[in-house]
């Protein structure tokens, strides 16, 4: 049996029957060996370290390099989400739709029931109670996950707010999302446990979209353990919007200050590993400008008594892409996590500190990779993970806005879609009006990246970049936001559509990107007053070169201009595609949309006469 306990005790406070109850309930069937209710303390946190450092699950850092962090190298086998195990259990198909994998729900509570059954033996049963959103406000949303796994609850202080605050805001009565998370790994008396204990041959993340559960098994990685993350936040509260007139979102939240000292507030949606958290912080080169930090991943929101939708990050924390991330790429997501942070399958140096591709200019002479091995610049390996992670407090990031945790949210004025997207697709576009707008969103497509399990670099359409987080048909999911759009007296945000990704005949970045980016959302910002000009095309309306703020950019006119041309042709050619993709959604695609492509269609072909 496992000798590890953890050094603090807390007692379940809870008032709340049906809480303790499910707890009970749960800690019968999975027979772990302690339960233990999460209080969300320091020393709580600090504990969980000790315990993985102990167990040989994780490193500590050298404490002048990376203070109070850790990195911990996961099973190779368990590396990324696994959308082909993850399940929307709907009580029909037809309500899961044709983009979710369905199981009927009593069957899969049935085999799940059988895999949980002494699960946890040898291991201790964390109760985690966690709030989406600040404590308290009118958009955030409770939920309580179990786990048997030290990293999950580590992770879960730093990415929600957790414990026993929580518990008290639930009060003796109060609605929660129940997550049930297990490993699937239980250890026998004599057994050694495993730096990384997962299920080999079993793996599932299940939703009961009804029933606001969550049951995760057999995997410990990101968004298939971290439960309040794209199962709660994305997958279930999807569902809640729906029901209740409101967004979920996966979409980051920026805002942006003029020279002048004006404020916008932008969301943007973009699939897993596309630069979210990049534009989330970026460092515009147009002077004067300004952007801070609301959200990286996910927006929550709520119309307002004035009619517009207010924003929330629901998490707590950064749960970011490493690769990638640079000094020069990102600089305050770097200066974020140079302290009180996870880090997940990225390589380590001999003096104790990370390391992963891209960080530094020069590789380091010596590492061990991911996979515990030693490597040098001449190893063909990649040293970190495609899919490693840092996960790290968003109140350390340097661009933090001041209102991030404010419970009423940040009003928004503009909505961003977009994905990788080599040809065709111009660098910006503004939609005519919201239903637009959602066709725009809900054509969105992208080339594939790792943080799903599966081929990169494979063109798939993602409507919104939701299409492994929304947890229901995604065909009313569509109608959903013309709804959103026919709401009485709203005043919607603008929506626009951006491809940072195009490339010329020879695979070369057409458009720098990064801190560059900000020339576009100055133009989109501008937008939002009418300040500036743009031209109306048969896709929506563009900037002409000149409307684009270039100064200072060495880009070839030719590029500017190719980025910002419409490829009448190349969009002739996808309208059977995004027709095709339609065509999934049958009777669930919702008249708007089907409008909305005729029109493209007969615009490009007025165009191209
Ligand atoms: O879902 S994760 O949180 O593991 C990462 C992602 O897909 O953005
Ligand atoms: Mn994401």
């Amino acid at each position: 049996m496992s000798s590890l306990t953890l050094d603090v005790e807390t007692m379940n406070e809870t008032k709340h029957k049906r809480l303790a109850e499910w707890v009970e309930e749960t800690a019968r069937l999975c027979k772990p060996d302690r339960v233990h209710w999460c209080d969300g303390s320091h020393e709580e946190y600090q504990a969980m370290l000790r315990l993985m450092i102990l167990s040989g699950t994780a490193i500590p850092l050298a404490e002048d390099k990376r203070p109070n962090s850790i990195l911990v190298r996961s099973n190779p086998a368990d590396v990324a989400r696994v959308e082909d195990r993850t399940y929307i259990c709907a009580r029909t198909k037809e309500d899961a739709g044709p983009t979710n994998n369905w199981e009927d729900p009593d069957k899969m509570r049935q085999k799940l029931n059988g895999l949980y059954a002494g699960a946890m033996t040898g291991r201790t049963m964390y109760v985690i109670p966690y709030s989406m959103g600040p404590i308290g406000s009118p958009i955030a949303n409770i939920g309580v996950q179990i786990t048997d796994s030290a990293y999950v609850v580590a992770n879960m202080h730093i990415m929600a707010r957790v414990g026993t605050r929580v518990l008290q805001v639930l009060g003796a009565d109060g609605d929660f999302v129940r997550g049930l998370h297990s490993v699937g790994a239980p250890l026998g008396p004599n057994d050694q446990d495993s730096p990384w204990p997962n299920n080999a041959q079993d793996k599932y993340i299940c939703h009961f979209p009804e029933t606001r559960e969550i049951w995760s098994y057999g995997s410990g990685y990101g968004g298939n353990a971290l439960l309040g993350k794209k199962c709660h936040a994305l997958r279930i509260a999807s569902v809640q919007a729906r029901d209740e007139g409101w967004m979920a979102e996966h979409m980051l939240i920026l805002k942006m200050t003029s020279p002048s000292g004006q404020v916008k507030y932008m969301t943007g949606a973009f699939p897993s590993a596309c630069g979210k958290t990049n534009l989330a912080m970026l460092i515009p080169t147009i002077p004067g400008w300004k952007i801070q930090t609301v959200g990286d991943d996910i927006a929550w929101m709520k119309f307002g008594a004035d009619g517009r939708l207010y924003a929330i990050n629901p998490e707590h924390g950064f749960f970011g892409v490493a690769p990638g991330t640079s000094m020069k790429s990102n600089q305050n997501a770097m200066l974020t996590a140079t302290r009180n942070s996870i880090f997940t399958n990225c390589a380590m140096t001999p003096d104790g500190d990370v390391w992963w591709e891209q960080m530094t200019d020069t590789k380091p002479p010596e590492l061990i990779d991911w996979l515990r091995r030693p490597w040098t610049p001449a190893s063909p390996r990649k040293a970190a993970h495609p899919n490693a992670r840092f996960t790290t407090p968003a109140s350390q990031c340097p661009v933090i806005a001041p209102e991030w945790e404010d419970p009423k949210g940040v009003p928004i004025d503009a909505i961003l879609f977009g994905g990788r997207r080599a040809g065709v697709v111009p660098l910006v576009t503004e939609s005519l009006t919201w239903q637009h707008g959602t066709f725009l969103g809900a054509t969105a497509s992208s080339e594939t990246t790792a943080a799903a399990v599966g081929k990169v670099g494979q063109l798939r359409r993602d409507p919104m970049a939701m299409l492994p987080f929304c947890g229901y048909n995604m065909g009313d999911y569509f109608g959903h936001y013309l709804d959103i759009g026919k709401r009485p007296g709203a005043k919607l945000p603008k929506i626009f559509y951006v491809n940072w990704f195009r490339t010329d005949e020879n695979g070369k970045f057409l458009w720098p990107g990064y801190g560059e980016n900000s020339r576009v959302l100055k133009w989109i910002f501008e937008r939002c007053d009418g300040k500036v000009h743009a031209v109306e095309t048969p896709i929506g309306r563009l900037p002409e070169p000149a409307d684009l703020d270039t100064n200072g950019l060495d880009l070839p006119a030719a590029n500017v201009a190719k980025l910002l041309s419409v490829d009448v042709d190349g969009w002739l050619a996808e309208v059977p595609l995004i027709r095709e993709h339609f065509a999934k959604f049958g009777s669930h695609l919702p008249e708007g949309l089907n409008r909305e492509i005729a029109e493209l269609e007969d615009r490009l072909r007025k165009a191209k006469k």
